[in-house]
């Protein structure tokens, strides 16, 4: 791609001063907060997300901190008895109709292992506890914290063991949509050798396609087989035990899993503050690092790779959750050397804009699609932090203004085309927003 071409668009916004883009981010997310949580945006995703609800934490820490704790309150109320917390809570207020699959489909309610909401039984990737330190950090309230560290162990605990399913120590996501990147080419592989029927879409109304782009959403194969997955995971009771023999989409994610490892070193600084053991965490954290870089590491490639547990091999595809490691204070210093030439490379080069979603030099690289080519604000953010763990701050001032200066030009918006920069997708989404203020902060 030819970088100046972008740089003279990106300048238009330049005037917005930072205090108009944080009265901006507060109006979205005062718009968003929907009684005891945030919703990710009013027009597409009108119920309480898990991941979302992290990073939209991550913001309120810094504009409403009660707010914060409770969000995360009412996420965590739906945490089922083995200590997955659902990727959606239903709001019981909005129709069936306004989001599919809704509660209908998945059937939540004749779960003996739930215990409160109407929910979807599958997970997303654990970024709470990194929001937790924060919020503690900025707005102590030491209730809210003993209450969730208990619950925040409780999920890192389902995670590490009944999604154990490769046995090597790292958590399979059973469903694309657990990664949060929907349609990554990560997937891809592990996908086309699951039948589509599209006869079966016949049945159901997306209704992602009524309110948003078609040709930004999946499309209808892979909706196709997303039902599929869930209703072969819901059918079996959203039972882990097995799933090796009967579900055809088992994937260890570097991203989820780096997640994961993070919110380990996470919940260590909280055990202090709680009086717990910090050393498991620690343990436990640096168990998760190493088997990362010996598994799902590929030094000719120099990033991560997902793996597909079924058949064991490694997806050729570079996309931004092989970059997310960064996040892992104990990552070897050569694999931090390697992500981070990665990332400053032509396929995913930080500035002017910040790292796309998938590889800008590859063949089926998407502009619009999603997560095959578009930048989203979270997981540059995480690249953000990481970076800064590292001592990368050079990276680092270069990622947090790259991400600035989109959202100063295009608004908070669900992603942004990396080629020009516009924003796409809902333009008033909350993560977008919550995590502009925390880089308005610069901490
Ligand atoms: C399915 C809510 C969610 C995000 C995901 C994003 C998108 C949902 C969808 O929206 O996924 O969970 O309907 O496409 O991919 O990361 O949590 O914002």
């Amino acid at each position: 791609m030819n970088r100046t071409t972008v740089a003279p668009a990106l300048e238009a916004g330049a005037a917005t001063s930072d205090d108009a883009l944080w009265q901006g981010a507060a109006a979205v997310l005062d718009a968003n907060w929907e009684r005891d949580h945030t919703v990710p945006s009013r027009t597409l995703y009108p119920h309480h997300w898990n991941w979302d609800a992290g990073f939209i934490a991550v913001g309120l820490a810094h504009h409403d901190p009660a707010r914060a704790w409770a969000d995360l309150r009412s996420l965590f109320s739906a945490q089922w008895i083995d200590g997955r917390v659902p990727h959606i809570v239903f709001d019981p207020d909005v129709s069936e109709r306004d989001y599919f699959p809704g509660p209908a489909f998945w059937d939540s309610a004749a779960m003996p292992g739930r215990l409160a909401g109407l929910t979807t039984g599958i997970v997303q990737p654990p970024v709470h506890a990194l929001a937790v330190v924060q919020m503690w950090r900025r707005a102590p309230d030491e209730v809210e914290l003993r209450w969730l560290y208990e619950r925040l162990a409780h999920q890192q605990r389902y995670l590490l063991e009944r999604r154990n399913v490769g046995g090597v120590g790292l958590a399979s996501i059973v469903h694309p949509w657990e990664s949060g990147l929907d349609n990554s080419p990560s997937w891809d592989a592990v996908l086309g050798a699951i039948p589509v029927d599209l006869d079966m879409m016949r049945k159901y109304r997306r209704q992602d396609n009524r309110v948003a782009n078609s040709d930004h959403r999946p499309t209808d194969a892979d909706y196709a087989r997303y039902i599929a997955i869930a209703a072969n995971y819901r059918d079996g009771g959203y039972l882990d035990a097995g799933l090796i023999d009967r579900h055809p989409f088992l994937v260890e994610c570097p991203g989820f899993n780096a997640i994961l490892g993070a919110a380990e070193h996470s919940l260590a600084d909280l055990a202090e503050v709680v009086g717990a053991d910090p050393a498991p965490h620690r343990e436990r954290a640096a168990r998760v690092t190493r088997t990362l870089v010996d598994e799902l590491f590929d030094p000719a490639t120099g990033m991560f790779h997902s793996r597909d547990v079924r058949t064991g091999g490694l997806s050729p595809a570079r996309c931004v959750n092989g970059l997310v490691p960064l996040i892992l204070p104990d990552l070897p210093t050569e694999v931090v050397d390697s992500l981070v030439a990665a990332a400053s490379s032509e396929r995913f080069g930080i500035g002017p804009l910040p790292v796309p979603s998938y590889d800008r030099t590859a063949g089926d690289f998407d502009r619009l699609r999603y997560w095959r080519g578009p930048i989203w604000i979270n997981v540059n953010w995480l690249l953000w932090q990481g970076l800064r763990a590292h001592g990368r701050e050079r990276e680092a001032a270069v990622l947090r203004d790259a991400m600035l200066t989109l959202v100063r030009r295009g608004g908070y918006h669900e992603y942004f085309d990396p080629v020009t920069g516009d924003g796409i997708g809902s333009a008033a989404f909350s993560w977008t927003a919550a995590l502009t203020m925390d880089l308005l902060t610069g901490s």
